[in-house]
């Protein structure tokens, strides 16, 4: 490998990975997750990683982006930017304020580019890494924590996929088989936080579910997250009746209006990862106190250095921060404990989807591995995880018999249960 810095080569690599059928308001996950893999190779022969959404209008971007890329330098961002057509940093976060917004959990129409360029940035901050020798975390500023703190994700679920054979996990369609999960969770990862996707049963029994985690992991500190599936009065009344059980109420309503009705109305704390998902949108969460804690993404929030710009401005509004996920391969996990690793003001454990994750394109050696709840913050150059080429290839073939596919979580859905309706809010 050599120093020089300029891109000669682009690779895009759609994958299929398996997981489970996991519930959330939406419907349900279907047996195969797209994700996109870059790598950005330089005319010195370093390699940087990138990963996002493989949804077919990220893939266009990534796509059109890839021909121009190129001949720009990897130290050149700011021409990353140009390439992509949008600078999140400055003016390219888009405008998604509606007066009610209900987005897909994950799926933010209108963020293409914003997403492509996050993407893009990661893989060009891990080939500068590997140039200069040097971690991201130092490309950054320097790392602020030396292990990153996740929160244990428990989804309600079917016991198979239509057609397959009854899983690992099993069903878990009641509050006691959620604590069972927990309990599994709890002894194979040690997490301090337990996140309950909730939307699934009905809000009593999602209470109780809390009432039960509560019960059985004192000291564990405990969100759940409907992605939008009551009313305003429910989310009040499950807030009245989860009093003292949680770390925060995360997107329990649609909009930032109804946000605002439900924080105005509970000592809880809310988060958003669906009312707030731009820095334009900051502003009026703020005038309207619609939630006291923004998730980050790198994914779509314009990347690692667009994340630290987050935290400091959450910083110097008074809100707190947590970390968002969604279904992801190491690459993601790396740069989000890159991220989570240079912003001071993290209050809360990131959410991550990865012990979902059944199967990497990432070479085990260098993975990033969760102990005690926790990912130590290493420093191997670049964001430290190679690929498994084996691993890809197979991915990827799964994903091209499967072709090109949004994510439809209503359709999986409806192969468990013909003609469910998709209705949000549900309650
Ligand atoms: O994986 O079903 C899921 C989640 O609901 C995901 O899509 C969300 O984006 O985890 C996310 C959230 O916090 O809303
Ligand atoms: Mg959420």
């Amino acid at each position: 490998m050599s120093g020089d810095s300029t891109i000669r080569a682009v690779r895009l690599t759609p994958v299929a990975f398996a997981e489970p059928p996991l519930r959330n308001s939406a419907g349900v996950h279907g047996p195969a997750v797209s994700r996109l893999v870059i790598e950005v190779e330089t005319a010195g022969g370093a390699v940087g990683l990138g990963e996002t959404f493989g949804d077919p209008a990220v893939l266009a971007a990534a796509r059109e982006a890839a021909q121009r890329l190129p001949g720009v330098d990897v130290f050149d961002l700011a021409g990353l930017g140009r390439v992509v057509g949008v600078d999140p940093l400055v003016d390219g976060q888009p405008d998604i304020t509606g007066p009610a917004e209900v987005r897909e959990p994950g799926t933010f129409a209108g963020t293409t580019r914003v997403k492509a360029y996050s993407a893009f940035e990661v893989a060009f901050l891990d080939a500068q890494g590997r140039l200069l020798g040097r971690p991201v975390h130092q490309l950054l500023g320097g790392r602020v924590r030396a292990e990153v703190e996740f929160c244990g994700y428990l989804f309600f679920k079917f016991g198979a996929h239509p057609g397959a054979p009854v899983d690992d996990w099993g069903e878990v369609l009641d509050p006691a088989a959620m604590v069972g999960l927990a309990r599994r969770f709890a002894d194979e990862y040690g997490f301090g936080a337990l996140k309950v996707k909730g939307g699934v049963l009905e809000p009593d029994a999602e209470v109780e579910t809390l009432r039960l985690l509560a019960a059985e992991f004192p000291g564990v500190a405990l969100r759940i997250d409907p992605n939008a599936a009551w009313t305003v009065p429910t989310s009040i009344r499950v807030a009245e009746s989860a009093a003292g059980l949680l770390e925060y109420l995360e997107d329990p309503t649609a909009g930032l209006t109804g946000m605002a009705e439900v924080a105005a109305a509970t000592p809880t704390p809310l988060a958003t990862n669906m009312v707030v998902t731009s820095f334009r949108q900051i502003r009026r969460c703020v005038e309207l106190g619609s939630a006291g804690i923004v998730l980050a993404d790198h994914h779509f929030w314009g990347g690692l250095r667009a994340t630290q710009q987050l935290g400091a401005v959450a910083a110097s509004l008074g809100l707190r921060l947590s970390m968002h996920s969604n279904s992801h391969l190491g690459i993601s996990l790396a740069a989000m404990v890159q991220a989570a690793a240079v912003l001071p003001g993290l209050d809360y454990s990131c959410d991550t989807h990865y012990p979902w994750t059944v199967e990497d394109v990432v070479d085990v050696a260098g993975a990033p591995v969760i102990k005690d709840g926790r990912v130590t913050v290493g420093d191997a150059p670049g964001l430290g995880v190679t690929l498994d080429r084996d691993a890809l290839a197979r991915m990827h073939e799964r994903w091209r018999r499967g072709g090109e596919q949004a994510r439809d979580d209503v359709a999986a859905m409806r192969r468990h249960v013909p003609g469910w309706v998709d209705r949000r809010p549900r309650w």
